[in-house]
């Protein structure tokens, strides 16, 4: 028997939250990732993300209710969360994007993973993700981000916005005139990436170019070799196609990059030393 191709209708993977099912257990585990997050994040995350953590309300009191957080979210930027169980295909994660929805887990982490998982919850899809969603400037972009990532499919340059997101939305960093701050969802709900991300002396730092991130291969298991900064808080790439296209067939005839290359024309903020990744692969 063939197995049945998996649904590409968004409907397909939304599920209820399930508020009342939490635990006091779940709720303290969020609190106690929202303090430190909190804490840790002063004077290194975008302000734009802290004015959307207040408007929220999601800080020390407990998992948010998307019923309420919608509310707020829809009101400030026409967006809304919907829960889903996990991971859901490309595909349908760009439909929901380009449809102002951002798909976010409703489970959160046990205790005993409290510094590690490996598939996004909703600590890291809410309090990383939603408050620079309140942004109407953010909000365009990452509308646009679903509908290029439709379109990207004719031309087979998913993996290419793959990494545009990879790059940007999680593990982005901005040029503001109080210094470099982060703006990406992966950093910004991980404490050791906070401070990996902007202090220490191993990642290369490189202004952002839109061609340049495209090429550009990632790591998934660890913290990122090369962090990309955007000209400042606001500065997200354009996504039209008539830019894309171009860029795309620029690209495929180049080779990919490693995570940690460096080129003679990047724009370096700072050159890594790498002491990290070597420390560890000699491990
Ligand atoms: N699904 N729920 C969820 N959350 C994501 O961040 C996500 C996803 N599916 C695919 C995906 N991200 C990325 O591979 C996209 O950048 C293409
Ligand atoms: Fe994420």
């Amino acid at each position: 028997m063939s197995q049945a191709k998996p649904s590409d209708d968004p409907r397909d993977y939304l599920v209820p939250q399930g508020f009342e099912s939490y635990t006091e257990t779940d709720h303290e585990t969020w609190r106690i990732l929202a303090r430190r997050q909190r804490d840790i994040l002063q004077g290194r995350i975008a302000d734009t993300f802290l004015d959307g953590l207040d408007g929220l309300g999601i800080g020390g009191t407990g998992i948010p209710d998307f019923r309420v957080l919608n509310e707020r979210l829809r009101a400030a930027s026409g967006w809304e969360v919907v829960a889903v169980p996990g991971l859901v295909p490309d595909l349908v994660f760009f439909k929901l994007l380009a449809d102002r929805k951002f798909p976010a887990g409703f489970w959160i982490r046990k205790p005993e993973q409290i510094d590690y998982i490996e598939e996004p919850d909703i600590f890291h899809d809410v309090f990383g993700h939603v408050p620079l969603i309140m942004q109407p400037v953010y909000a365009d972009y990452l509308e646009a981000y679903g509908k290029a990532g439709l379109a990207s499919q004719a031309y087979g340059g998913l993996h290419r916005l793959a990494r545009l997101y990879w790059y940007t939305v999680e593990f982005g960093l901005a040029r503001t005139p109080q210094g470099l701050r982060i703006v990406g969802a992966g950093i910004a709900s991980s404490p050791g990436e906070t401070i990996f991300a902007l202090e220490s002396a191993s990642p290369n730092r490189v202004g952002f170019d839109l061609a340049r991130v495209m090429r550009a291969k990632y790591r998934i298991d660890d913290f990122q070799e090369t962090y990309f900064v955007l000209d400042g808080v606001d500065a997200w790439p354009a996504l039209d196609l008539e830019r894309l296209i171009p860029l795309w067939r620029e690209i495929d005839a180049q080779t990919d990059l490693e995570p940690g290359t460096v080129l003679p024309e990047d724009r370096l903020v700072s050159c890594g030393d790498g002491s990290y990744h070597r420390a560890k692969s000699a491990a």
